[in-house]
């Protein structure tokens, strides 16, 4: 929060959320309930991060956008997020005044600046790291936003409903370590009855995964850029829904095999069999790409550069006593995790075999690449 008096401005700070079991396709497009529980990773802030900052401009009625410095088209999403933000204004105007008599700083917006409704919404954002390449900018960038919006609203509405509409995998960066956002509870519910989404809807809220916490103290991630590949061509969003479309192989995962490495992952992490928390990542990554081409025409998001990460990372699996992690988000970025004991060797090993470490761009080593709640 920038300006405690008048509240006319707020910034926060997040980090991407990568997919570890993949979320993709949805039940509800609207309220973005998705067709399978899904876990992601929380990077550090310190290191990746998207920085948002909202703006109340009282001298246009317009809203603006800009990312990384350039205008940029406010989706049907964020419209829906400024027109929920306004309709939250215009309630709280009615609330009975003397509810804020002995907390006059929580006094929400509308009873503040009385014609509120009619300033321009402004939204900053910036990222370290490649937008809409694969590293879930769009994750951090919506959190951070909803994070925005409830700050200057100071009215109860769920931050994490918030970020969950903005973007799926951004209501998973409101949490630190592993992260679990619900999917629908049974496929066949019935997609028309209000209720029912309404019921889903209150359900498929992010947690922290609480015996992951261990993880962070043995693993370092490094973020392996291939420096030749810019914006995805098929947004995520559009790619799931031709792979629902499309698919059969998305069918089985979703109705089996997702549940089985979301049970899986969680009972590796109860034993803290770092070993298998690694092998169940990999395999769930590299089932989710099957998806990919399995949609037609297919989704091409692994390529070259990734093929090679993938190649490596099971050469010097071979000999490893912890087995280095590697999962892909939609794109061809290498996100790896890898047990700080064998970081070194890890790093001399690509270095001497490919030069994929001297090659890319951004190389992240952190041994603290976790995160709690987004920094305001
Ligand atoms: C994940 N991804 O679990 C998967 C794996 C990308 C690959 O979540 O439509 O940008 O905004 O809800 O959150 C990307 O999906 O999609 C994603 P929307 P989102 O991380």
């Amino acid at each position: 929060q920038l300006n405690k008096k008048l509240t006319l401005s707020s910034s926060f700070k997040t980090a991407p959320n990568i997919g570890l079991i993949k979320y993709w396709g949805k039940w509800n497009e609207r309220e973005i309930i998705p067709l399978n529980t899904n876990i992601g990773v929380t990077l550090n802030p310190k290191d990746i991060f998207t920085t948002t900052t909202l703006t109340l401009n009282p001298d246009t009625d317009k809203n603006q956008l800009l990312i990384n410095g350039k205008d940029f088209h406010i989706s049907s999403r964020i419209e829906r997020l400024f027109g929920i933000f306004r309709e939250q204004i215009l309630q709280s105007k009615q609330f009975a005044s003397n509810k804020y008599k002995n907390s006059p700083s929580d006094k929400p917006l509308g009873q503040v600046i009385p014609d509120i409704e009619k300033y321009g919404i402004r939204v900053e954002s910036n990222n370290s790291f490649p937008t809409g390449s694969g590293l879930a900018s769009s994750s951090s960038g919506l959190s951070a936003l909803a994070l925005c919006l409830q700050d200057i609203l100071k009215t109860d509405i769920d931050v994490r409903y918030l970020s969950r509409i903005g973007s799926g995998s951004a209501c998973r960066c409101l949490y630190g370590n592993l992260v679990l956002f619900p999917g629908v509870q049974l496929q066949n519910l019935d997609k028309s009855d209000p209720e029912t989404i309404s019921l889903e809807s209150k359900r498929c809220l992010p947690y922290e995964i609480q015996s992951s916490k261990w993880l962070k103290d043995k693993v370092s991630i490094v973020i392996l850029t291939d420096t030749h590949q810019g914006q995805k061509d098929v947004l995520s969003k559009d790619g799931m829904k031709l792979t629902w479309e499309t698919s059969k192989l998305i069918q089985g995962r979703v109705r089996q095999y997702v549940e089985q490495h979301i049970n899986e992952l969680q009972l590796a992490l109860e034993k803290q069999d770092f070993n298998k928390v690694m092998e169940i990542i990999i395999k769930d990554s590299n089932q989710f790409h099957a998806t990919c081409m399995d949609t037609y025409p297919p989704l091409l998001y692994l390529n070259d550069f990734s093929r090679q990460v993938i190649k490596m990372v099971h050469i010097f699996n071979r000999n490893a006593k912890h087995i280095v992690g590697y999962t892909f988000d939609a794109g061809a970025h290498a996100v790896l995790l890898i047990h700080n004991d064998e970081l070194q060797s890890f790093k001399k090993f690509l270095s001497e075999a490919e030069n994929l470490f001297t090659k890319s761009k951004y190389i992240i080593p952190s041994q603290q690449f976790w995160t709690s709640i987004g920094e305001g």
